[in-house]
């Protein structure tokens, strides 16, 4: 264990190589919380998950920004706290798992930085590849979406899931399907449907989706078991599953076959590991979310991809499918459509100092260094 000497937070903005567009709003850019940590021991890295908009959840940069610099960093600031005891640490903060995760994950960067391990090794991880899906954003025309699909599956994504909204959905779902017969296809809603849209979800079930991600209200685990009896297709659960408790309610009840975990979503890494366990041991097949990350969170979610019940593809793509330039060495897609673990220490990834500069925002610097 060592003590936490000082803390870096950073808004960054990089430009999307395309804009990217769910049914709660649409990116140009990239714009996240980075956190430097240092310990007596090592540096650590931890990204955001939060964007500008409360959109996908409640958190947003600019309040995430205040609830690191005022609630959380106090509360670690000269400690000597480790990953484990963070939970505790922020005992007095209800919510706000993404920033909260922003810390667990630049501390486990640097205790395992500190101690020459990987975080895939301390995780668990078992494989030193993961498959890797893509999520393509709503586009202007069919004809658009048919070209990105297109060029994905050329370049060897071996899942792809399509967002959707009222009105742009099933014609758009079937157009893929028929250029792609026998491809794992899904579609994600972000949670713009009720169950007076049954009809759609009907229409969807005959495309041989692989599941329907968060078709239904976060808060509405009871309607998403109603609706996945009416369903051949899996319903996959991403918004609503934000604790292991979540995730237990959600499988018990049948509101879904399947678990998208984000570790961003979950309040960090040790969280989304549990949810992993208790999804194994269910035999509920899990796979690894993505919020755009850039390389810093990329490198965690493959950590975390690495763990045995992980068995679908995940939204973990390569670093060119969001940004000309990432943060990092970027990470590469094999034409076979896996990607490579990190195997270095800690979360294996170092941003590139002139690059982090030219990003960066707005900075603050919390502690003594
Ligand atoms: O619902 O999975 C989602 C991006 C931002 C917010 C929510 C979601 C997404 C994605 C993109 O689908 C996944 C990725 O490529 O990182
Ligand atoms: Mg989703």
């Amino acid at each position: 264990m060592s003590r936490i000497r000082s803390l870096e937070l950073r808004l960054i903005s990089q430009p999307l190589v395309r804009p990217f567009r769910t049914s709660f709003g649409e990116d140009t850019t990239k714009d996240a919380i980075l956190l430097r940590m240092e310990t007596d021991d090592a540096e650590g890295w931890g990204e955001c998950v939060a964007g500008p908009e409360p959109g996908y959840s409640e958190e947003f940069n600019e309040e995430a920004w205040i609830t690191l610099r005022d609630h959380l960093a106090p509360r670690i600031l000269g400690a000597d706290v480790s990953s484990e005891e963070l939970t505790n640490a922020f005992a007095g903060v209800r919510g706000h798992p993404m920033a909260k995760a922003t810390v667990e994950m630049a501390l486990l960067d640097a205790e395992l930085r500190g101690a020459g391990r990987s975080l895939s090794e301390h995780l668990g991880g078992e494989r030193d590849r993961v498959a890797c899906g893509v999520s393509v954003g709503i586009t202007p025309t069919v004809e658009d979406l048919l070209q990105q699909v297109e060029g994905y599956l050329a370049e060897g994504y071996r899942r792809i899931k399509l967002k959707i909204e009222p009105g742009t959905d099933v014609e758009r779902v079937r157009a893929v399907r028929e250029a792609h017969p026998d491809i794992l296809l899904s579609v994600d809603a972000n949670a713009a449907y009720s169950l007076e849209d049954v009809d759609v979800f009907r229409a969807l079930d005959e495309l041989g989706l692989l599941m329907i991600e968060q078709p239904l209200s976060y808060e509405d685990l009871l309607r998403h078991a109603k609706l996945q009896r009416e369903l051949r297709t899996p319903l996959c659960l991403d918004e609503s599953i934000r604790s292991a408790a979540d995730a237990a309610a959600a499988i018990e009840l049948g509101a879904c076959r399947i678990v998208n975990i984000k570790q961003g979503r979950v309040g960090g890494l040790l969280e989304a590991r549990r949810i992993h366990d208790l999804a194994l041991a269910a035999g509920v097949p899990v796979w690894c979310g993505g919020m755009l990350e850039t390389g810093i969170g990329r490198a965690a979610n493959l950590a975390l991809a690495a763990l045995p019940g992980f068995t679908l593809p995940g939204d973990t793509s390569a670093s060119r499918r969001y940004f000309r330039e990432d943060l990092t060495d970027p990470f590469v897609l094999d034409q076979d459509g896996t990607m490579a673990v990190p195997t270095g220490p800690g979360l294996g990834v170092v941003p590139h100092g002139d690059r982090i500069e030219r990003a960066t925002v707005r900075l603050e610097r919390l502690g003594k260094s």
